[in-house]
């Protein structure tokens, strides 16, 4: 059976790998979608990126996840240190959840030390770079084929 799988992105993550290279890289979100479809594609999971600036688009997602999604993967961006709106359509979601962030929030600022996403996800990836969504979706995989 097929699976599927959201990548959901927050703020500014729209900019990866065209600002700020020196925290966040230089590879883009397309190389991320390309790099988790080819992790799903052989095992037949298919990998949906989506990335939103509005905190409401993110909890519509989640909440089409619902539907539509055996597992999610999340980097909230600055969401995850706020948002308690993400963090209430994640508990309403009954997968697998992985939360991803591309840097090593806890050598940052205190104020990125705290994600209320972390209280609903399943694991959480800090500071592998971009290649944590692939470590992720790979973990993910084995999860939703059970
Ligand atoms: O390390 C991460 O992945 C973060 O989730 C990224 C967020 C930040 O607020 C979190 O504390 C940690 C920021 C995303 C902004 O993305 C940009 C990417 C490239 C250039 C500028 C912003």
């Amino acid at each position: 059976m097929s699976r599927l799988v959201f990548i959901l992105n927050g703020p500014n993550l729209n900019l990866l790998g065209k600002r700020q290279p020196e925290i966040y890289g230089r590879e883009t979100l397309e190389d991320v979608e390309r790099a988790c479809s080819e992790i799903g594609t052989a095992s037949g999971v298919e990998a949906r990126l989506l990335q939103s600036n509005h905190e409401g688009q993110i909890v519509d997602w989640i909440h089409q996840a619902r539907e539509e999604a055996q597992g999610i993967i999340i980097n909230p961006a600055a969401l995850s240190h706020t948002s308690i709106a993400v963090l209430d359509a994640l508990n309403t979601f009954e997968g697998p959840v992985i939360e991803v962030h591309i840097s090593q929030i806890h050598k940052r600022e205190a104020f990125r030390h705290h994600s209320f996403v972390s209280h609903r996800a399943d694991a959480v990836m800090a500071g592998f770079g971009v290649h944590g969504y692939a470590l992720a979706m790979q973990h993910m995989v084995r999860l939703v084929k059970g």
